[in-house]
C-alpha cells in the first residue's frame, strides 16, 4: 500500500472509510493521523514479526537497553522517514487535501523522559534499528509522562501529562506476554541436598504486562522492539480477595498501590529522592524485563553458560542496576546455579553508562528500605557486598578508610553506582572528559581496581529525527551538493567543507535558515502572541533549568544588555532575541525562581518601545522534544554554558552544531570534543576550565562578594535582583538567587566567568555582522558535525562493549538502492 503514491492514495481513502465508518468529506486531522499511523503498522506487522524469526533462527545476539526513560516524542513523522515513503506520503496527501505536518502535530509527544538521558536513549533506538543490529529498549509504560509546563504570571506551573488519552497507534499490548512481579513479604531459609534455599513469603504479587512498540530503522526491513511495562492487579476481581474483615477495602487499597507502579515519572533530572515509589519502580522494570529476556533465552535451548555470548543488558545509568541482583536471585534460586557460577555469567552480562558525576543525582537506597520491599534482593546485594569487601580487604590490607570509600554498602546506604561498577563488565562516560574526570577523580579507586572496565563513548544524536526530519529543506541541499550517502553514513557530511567558501551554497544556507526562523516566528505568534524579529541574531537555550546550566548568566547578560541600552539608547548593536526553553523540577525552588525572573525580564524588556529594535527575550512554553525540532534548526547561536566539568557530555550542543547554529560554549562535556574538530576559530570558548574550577573549589579561594564588587556591571545586575523595579514586580523578589550568588559564593562560578560571558557575546556581534563569514563558520560546524551522529556512537558501542554485528541482508530497496 506504501509502493507508489496512487496505491498509497487508493489504500488510505479506503482505510479511512473502513475504520472511521464515515465518509471521506467529514475526516478530521485526528481522524486521518490514526488512519496513517494504522497502515503504518498493518505494513510494519509483517517485517516485526519477520526479524523476530530471522533473529531466532539465527541465534543473533540480542542488546537489551534498559532505562527508567525513553523520551521518543513523536513517532509518524520519524517512521514515513525510516520507511523511505514520507515525500510521497505528503505529496499523496497534500492532494487530498492535507498538510502532512499538520497531520503529524495530532500526535502527542511520548515524553517519558526528562531530557538528555531519555533522549539518547530514544536517539540509540533508532540507530540500532537503522543499522540492523539486534537491540531492543525496556522501559516503563507510565501512564502520565513529563509534566505539561504552563506560564501563568511568569510562574511555572505543572500539570499532568496524560499522553494516552487519545490511544497510541503504535503500541500492542501483549497480555500473552505477563509476567509477575513481587514485593514486600519475609525470606525463610531452609536445606535441601546440602544447600541453602531461600523462600520469599508472603509477598504482594504485582502483574507486568507488556506494551511493544516497532522500532523501524532507515532503510532495513528490520524492526526492533522498545517493550514498555505496564503495572497491574494481579488479582481476580470476580472471585478474589474479598475475604475476611476489611476485605473489599484491602483489595481497593492493593490496586491502587499497583497502579501507582507505572503511573507517572518522576520530573527530577540529575537529582535523585529516595521515594519507595521509585524504588519500586526500578525493581518492576528490572524483575519483568529480565524474566521476558531469559523467556527469549531458553527457548534456544542452550546452558545458563552461554548467556552472555546471546545476551547484553545495558543499564542506562544506575537507575535499573537492580538487573544485577535481579539476575542472581534467578539463576541462584530459581535455576540452581551456584553463587560463583552464577556470578561470573552475570558480570559477563552487564554493561553500564554513567551520566553524571553531579554528587545529588548518585543514587543510594537506605538498606532498611530495600530490606522491606525486596527482601531477597537485599540478601543478595549484601552478599555480592561482602565478599568484594573480602577481596578489596586482601588487595588492601589495612586499608579500612580506602575499603569503606569503595564499599557497595556503607552508613546503612547502598550505593547504586558501586554496585553498577562492581557487577558489569564495562563502565563507560558520554564524553571524553567525563570519563577522564570518572578515571582520575570521581571513581579513580575504581579505575586503579579494574582499568580495563573503564572506556569512554561519547554521545551522540540520530541525524534523522535532528536533521533530515526536523530540517528538510537543508538535508535537500545537502543531497543536491554532496550526494545522498551522508543520509546512511553521516560523517561524509565532512565534504561540505569544500563549499565553506562557496558563496552561492551560502547564500542557500541563509536562506533556509531565515525560512525555518520564520518557520519558528509564525507557531510562536500563534501559541504566545509574541512577534519575533526574524532579521535579530536567534541566541537559544533550551535544556532543563538547573544551576549548573547556568542560565542566570544568560539572564544577567541580558539584563545588563538592557541596563547599557538604557544608558545609551542610541549604541550600535545587532539585534537580538534571546530565546529560553526549560522545565525546572517541581521541587527546585531557585530553578523555579529563575524561570520568573526569566520571564520578569522579558516582560520588562519587550513592553519598553525604546528597546524594541534591538531586543526581544522570549520564554517558550513547555520545552518538548517536537518543540526542540521546531527552534533547533532556527537557531543562529547555541548557548552550551555548564560550569565547567558539570554537564557530562550535553547533546543539545550537537543538535544545535547539525544544523548550522555556531556555539557559545564552556570547555565542558562533548564541547570539548566540538571544539578540537573546528577548533578556536570556529566556535566561542570562554569561560573557567575544570581545573581552575577544580583549583578553585579545593582551595576555596573564590570570593564571589569581591567578584561582584569589583564589576560595576555585576553590581547593578544583582541590586535589580532584590531592588524595586525594573525587572522585579516586588521588593526582594529574586533574593534567593541574590543569595545564592552572595551568600552562598556562587557554586556555579556565574559571576567569575561574566566578564568572559559579556566579552564573548561582543565577539558573536561582530562576527555576525558579516553573514559571508558567520555562514562559512556555520558550515564547518555542520561538515563536521556527522561525527556526532548516534549511529557513530551505537557502532563503537557494538564493537566495543557488546559485541554484536548487523545482521545481514534485511534491506529496504526503496531506500539504500
Ligand atoms: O545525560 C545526558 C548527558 O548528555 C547530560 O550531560 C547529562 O546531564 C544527562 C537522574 C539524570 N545525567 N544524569 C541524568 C536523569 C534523570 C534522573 O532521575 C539523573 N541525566 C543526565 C545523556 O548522557
Amino acid at each position: 500500500m506504501f509502493s507508489n503514491k496512487e496505491a498509497f492514495k487508493c489504500a488510505f481513502k479506503e482505510q479511512l472509510v473502513g475504520r472511521l465508518g464515515k465518509p471521506m468529506q467529514e475526516a478530521q486531522a485526528e481522524d486521518v493521523y490514526k488512519v496513517l499511523g494504522g497502515m503504518i503498522r498493518d505494513q510494519v506487522g509483517k517485517q516485526w514479526a519477520e526479524t523476530n524469526q530471522a533473529y531466532k533462527e539465527g541465534q543473533e545476539k540480542q542488546v537489551y537497553y534498559f532505562s527508567l526513560e525513553f523520551l521518543i516524542g513523536r513517532l509518524l513523522g520519524s517512521n514515513l522517514l525510516n520507511l523511505g515513503v514520507l515525500d510521497m506520503v505528503r505529496q499523496a496527501l497534500a492532494e487530498l487535501g492535507w498538510d502532512v505536518e499538520e497531520i503529524e502535530e495530532q500526535e502527542a509527544d511520548a515524553g517519558l523522559g526528562n531530557g538528555g538521558l531519555g533522549r539518547l536513549a530514544a536517539c540509540f533506538m533508532d540507530s540500532l534499528a537503522s543499522l540492523g543490529y539486534a537491540g531492543h529498549g525496556c522501559g516503563i509504560r507510565y501512564k502520565y509522562g513529563l509534566f505539561e509546563q504552563r506560564i501563568v504570571d511568569g510562574n511555572q506551573v505543572e500539570l499532568p501529562d496524560y499522553w494516552l488519552q487519545k490511544g497510541n497507534v503504535w503500541e500492542e499490548r501483549r497480555p500473552d506476554k505477563k509476567v509477575e512481579v513481587h514485593f514486600w513479604g519475609r525470606v525463610e531459609t531452609r536445606e535441601q541436598d546440602g544447600r541453602l534455599i531461600f523462600d520469599t513469603l508472603d509477598a504482594e504479587t504485582v502483574r507486568a504486562v507488556p506494551y511493544d512498540i516497532p522500532l523501524i530503522g532507515y532503510g532495513r526491513t528490520q524492526v526492533n522492539t522498545l517493550r514498555i511495562w505496564s503495572a497491574e492487579s494481579a488479582l481476580d476481581p470476580v472471585r478474589g480477595p474479598i475475604r475476611g474483615e476489611g476485605g473489599y477495602y484491602r483489595f481497593l487499597d492493593y490496586n491502587r498501590s499497583v497502579e501507582s507502579i507505572s503511573a507517572f515519572l518522576y520530573p527530577d533530572d540529575s537529582n535523585y529522592e529516595g521515594k519507595l515509589l521509585r524504588l519500586k519502580q526500578q525493581y518492576f522494570l528490572c524483575s519483568a524485563g529480565l524474566q521476558s529476556i531469559l523467556r527469549t533465552f531458553e527457548k534456544l535451548r542452550l546452558p545458563y553458560s552461554r548467556l552472555p555470548d546471546k545476551i547484553a543488558l545495558h543499564i542506562n545509568d544506575t537507575h535499573p542496576t537492580l538487573v544485577i541482583p535481579e539476575l542472581m536471585r534467578i539463576l541462584v534460586d530459581l535455576k540452581g546455579l551456584d553463587w560463583e557460577e552464577a556470578w561470573d555469567i552475570t558480570t559477563r552480562t552487564v554493561s553500564y553508562t554513567n551520566h553524571t558525576i553531579l554528587s545529588e543525582a548518585l543514587e543510594q537506597w537506605p538498606v532498611s528500605m530495600v530490606r522491606e520491599l525486596l527482601p531477597r534482593i537485599c540478601l543478595i546485594i549484601e552478599e555480592i557486598n561482602k565478599r568484594y569487601c573480602a577481596m578489596l580487604l586482601e588487595r588492601y590490607p589495612g586499608q579500612d578508610m580506602k575499603i569503606g570509600q569503595m564499599a557497595i554498602i556503607y552508613g546503612e546506604q547502598i550505593r547504586m553506582a558501586h554496585l553498577a561498577i562492581v557487577g558489569s563488565y564495562s563502565v563507560n562516560g558520554v564524553a571524553a572528559l567525563h570519563t577522564q574526570i570518572l578515571k582520575e577523580r570521581e571513581m579513580k579507586p575504581f579505575h586503579e581496581l579494574y582499568p580495563d572496565r573503564f572506556n569512554n563513548k561519547t554521545n551522540g544524536i540520530a541525524h534523522r529525527r535532528w536533521l533530515m526530519h526536523a530540517n528538510p529543506a537543508l538535508a535537500d541541499l545537502y543531497d543536491e551538493t554532496i550526494g545522498l550517502r551522508w543520509r546512511t553514513r553521516p560523517r561524509e557530511l565532512i565534504d561540505l567543507l569544500r563549499y565553506c567558501e562557496d558563496e552561492s551554497f551560502k547564500a542557500r544556507v541563509q536562506a533556509i535558515k531565515q525560512n525555518n526562523k520564520v518557520r519558528l516566528a509564525e507557531h510562536v505568534f500563534a501559541k504566545q502572541g509574541v512577534r519575533l524579529d526574524t532579521s535579530s541574531i536567534f541566541d537559544v537555550q533550551v535544556k532543563r533549568l538547573h544551576g549548573y546550566k547556568r542560565q542566570l548568566l544568560n539572564i544577567l547578560h541580558v539584563m545588563h544588555l538592557y541596563n547599557q541600552l538604557q544608558n545609551n539608547p542610541s549604541l550600535d548593536v545587532m539585534p537580538r532575541t534571546f530565546i529560553f526553553g526549560a522545565k525546572a523540577a517541581p521541587g527546585y525552588f531557585l530553578a523555579k525562581q529563575t524561570i520568573k525572573l526569566i520571564n520578569n525580564v522579558a516582560d520588562t524588556i519587550n513592553r519598553d518601545v525604546k528597546v524594541r529594535d534591538k531586543l526581544k527575550v522570549l520564554f517558550l512554553e513547555n520545552y518538548s522534544v517536537s518543540l526542540a525540532e521546531l527552534i533547533i534548526p532556527a537557531a543562529d547561536v547555541s548557548e552550551q554554558i555548564s560550569t565547567a566539568g558539570k554537564e557530562a557530555s550535553g547533546t543539545g550542543n550537537m543538535k544545535f552544531m547539525m544544523n548550522g547554529a555556531l556555539t557559545l560554549g564552556t570547555l565542558d562535556g562533548a564541547n570539548v570534543e566540538m571544539h578540537e574538530m573546528v577548533g578556536d576559530a570556529n566556535m566561542f570558548i570562554f569561560g573557567l576550565k575544570v581545573d581552575q574550577i577544580e583549583k578553585y573549589v579545593r582551595d576555596g579561594q573564590y570570593s564571589a562578594h569581591k567578584t561582584a564588587n569589583s564589576d560595576e556591571r555585576l553590581r547593578q545586575v544583582l541590586d535589580q535582583l532584590v531592588n524595586d523595579a525594573p525587572f522585579t514586580r516586588h521588593e526582594r523578589e529574586f533574593e534567593a538567587i541574590h543569595q545564592s550568588m552572595i551568600d552562598h559564593n556562587d557554586e556555579y562560578f556565574v559571576l567569575k566567568d561574566f566578564a568572559a560571558y559579556v566579552d564573548t557575546q561582543v565577539q558573536i556581534e561582530q562576527v555576525y555582522r558579516s553573514p559571508s563569514e558567520w555562514t562559512r563558520r556555520a558550515i564547518v560546524n555542520m561538515a563536521h558535525s556527522g561525527a556526532f551522529s548516534s549511529d557513530c556512537t551505537i557502532q563503537q558501542y557494538a564493537a566495543e562493549i557488546w559485541n554484536i554485528a548487523p545482521l545481514e541482508g534485511h534491506v529496504n530497496q526503496r531506500i539504500l538502492s
